[in-house]
């Protein structure tokens, strides 16, 4: 069994993706934010960033509890667990990899940082909203790119190179991007939205926040 402890963010609901794909047993233990609880003694422990996600998996390797913080490593891990959403063709594998690193040193930064600047910075600071957002969109047409070699990120098959990318992508309409532009982005942002994984993930990321909010 798997506590999965989350919150409705982009590196959260990665987590909450794979664990939805997998259809492997997991419990959902909410970080609320609002409340300060990833900088708590609890959280702490499964943690030592102070962020999420963060899993405990009660029959790890060897056997016995074991405990991982990192958005990609634990997908990495309930890949292998599960013997789904990797490969086994070395090639193939060390694509996905890249794709991995690649959201992981790009994306996951870069939007977070347009984000903050676009959405929540508390001063207007054009300088860092201009970079960050630039920066956004030439990650848009590096996918956009790859996406015209490659059915998928990693491979042409679904893998956990689209699992750790799509909740940082989707919201595309917060920046200033032409989804027509894009057509083979748009056809894989199409794709992952068919898959019922995908919605159920979206739509427990829209109620779970609404519950927090009320709750903080
Ligand atoms: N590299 C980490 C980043 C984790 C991360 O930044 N998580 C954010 C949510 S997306 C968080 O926990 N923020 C809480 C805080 O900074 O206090 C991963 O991929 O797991």
């Amino acid at each position: 069994m798997i506590e999965l402890h989350t919150a409705p963010t982009p590196n959260g609901q990665k987590a909450m993706l794979m664990l939805e794909e997998t259809g492997l047993e997991y419990e959902l233990v909410l970080v609320n934010f609002g409340k300060g609880d990833q900088r708590s003694e609890e959280h702490t422990r499964l943690s030592l960033n102070q962020k999420v996600p963060a899993i405990v998996d009660t029959d790890g390797p060897g056997g016995g509890e074991y405990t991982m913080m990192e958005s990609n490593a634990i997908i990495v891990y309930l890949a292998e667990k599960s013997g789904k959403f990797y490969s086994d063709d070395a090639r193939t594998r060390y694509d996905i990899q890249q794709w991995m690193l690649f959201q992981a040193g790009h994306i996951g930064p870069m939007f977070g940082q347009a984000n903050h600047y676009i959405r929540f910075a508390k001063e207007d600071v054009p300088y860092a909203k201009e970079r960050y957002h630039s920066e956004v969109l030439r990650l848009y047409s590096v996918l956009e790119n790859r996406l015209g070699q490659s059915e998928y990120i990693g491979c042409d098959d679904y893998s956990i190179a689209d699992i750790a990318s799509y909740s940082w992508t989707k919201g595309w309409e917060t920046y200033d991007f032409d989804l027509d532009e894009h057509p083979n982005f748009k056809r894989w942002l199409s794709a992952l939205e068919a898959r019922p994984a995908v919605q159920r993930v979206n739509e427990a990321a829209v109620r779970i926040r609404a519950e927090m909010q009320a709750s903080a």
